[in-house]
């Protein structure tokens, strides 16, 4: 195995005979929902690192996983599924154990609203290569203004669609795909884009709950194999 390849344990095998395998890097927010869920789960993965301030997503040998060079990826046996939400939905009917979902229809829609507020609306808004786009086009200034203003957009529109939810968590007191989504998000508006989170007291106060929970410990950038950390 290579110094970048570990083996996460959960209490759960994958049901195929191969062991499920995670294409990751540490600092990518969109590979920390699928390490949330997967601790969650409790499913045990062979985490593949793929380090992106290298290009290496860029790799013919990654472009064979998923041609758009977009971590994660997700191995299980010959299924591959590359796009964070097309994982979870996968893992949610193949490793029923620990729902991501609420059982009844109404938190599923509003699970499903949130995860695709974060994951469409906001993350691809400030994914490093638009970024680093805008930077060069704009200058630096710019690409400040522009992450504020689309996390801040995002983040008004969850607080006013949870804010009547009064659980520990994003939807209630269990911990749900919202959730998966949220903390990691949330997280890196905190560390990364220095968002003012005075604003947002609902999501800072679920931000407060998945801080303590193990699952999300063990998903932290700082605690993964191709961590870098100073
Ligand atoms: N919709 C995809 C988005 C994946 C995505 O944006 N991945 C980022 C890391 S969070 C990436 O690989 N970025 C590489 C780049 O910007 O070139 C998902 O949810 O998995």
């Amino acid at each position: 195995m290579d110094p970048n390849s570990q083996e996460v344990s959960g209490s759960f095998q994958s049901s195929s005979s191969q062991k499920l395998l995670l294409y990751s890097y540490w600092q990518s927010s969109c590979s920390w929902r699928v390490r949330f869920a997967l601790n969650l789960k409790g499913l045990t993965y062979e985490y593949k690192a793929v380090d992106l301030s290298k290009g290496e997503h860029f790799s013919p040998e990654f472009e064979r996983l998923n041609p758009l060079h977009y971590v994660p990826v997700l191995v299980d046996g010959d299924v591959v599924v590359g796009d964070s939400l097309a994982i979870l939905l996968y893992l949610e009917e193949k490793y029923p154990q620990n729902a991501l979902l609420p059982p009844d229809l109404k938190g599923r829609a509003l699970n499903l609203q949130a995860a695709s507020i974060v994951g469409s609306g906001i993350q691809p808004l400030h994914m490093m290569s638009l970024l680093k786009y805008i930077e060069e086009k704009a200058g630096p200034g710019e690409r400040i203004l522009w992450t504020k203003n689309h996390i801040g957009k995002g983040f008004a529109a969850l607080e006013e669609l949870l804010k009547d939810f009064n659980g520990r968590y994003a939807t209630g007191e269990e911990v749900y795909m919202a959730d998966v989504f949220l903390a990691p998000q949330i997280s890196i508006a905190i560390t990364r884009f220095n968002i003012d989170m005075s604003k947002f007291p609902t999501l800072s106060r679920i931000y407060e709950a998945y801080k303590v929970l193990p699952a999300f410990q063990a998903s932290l950038p700082e605690r993964q194999p191709d961590a870098i950390v100073q």
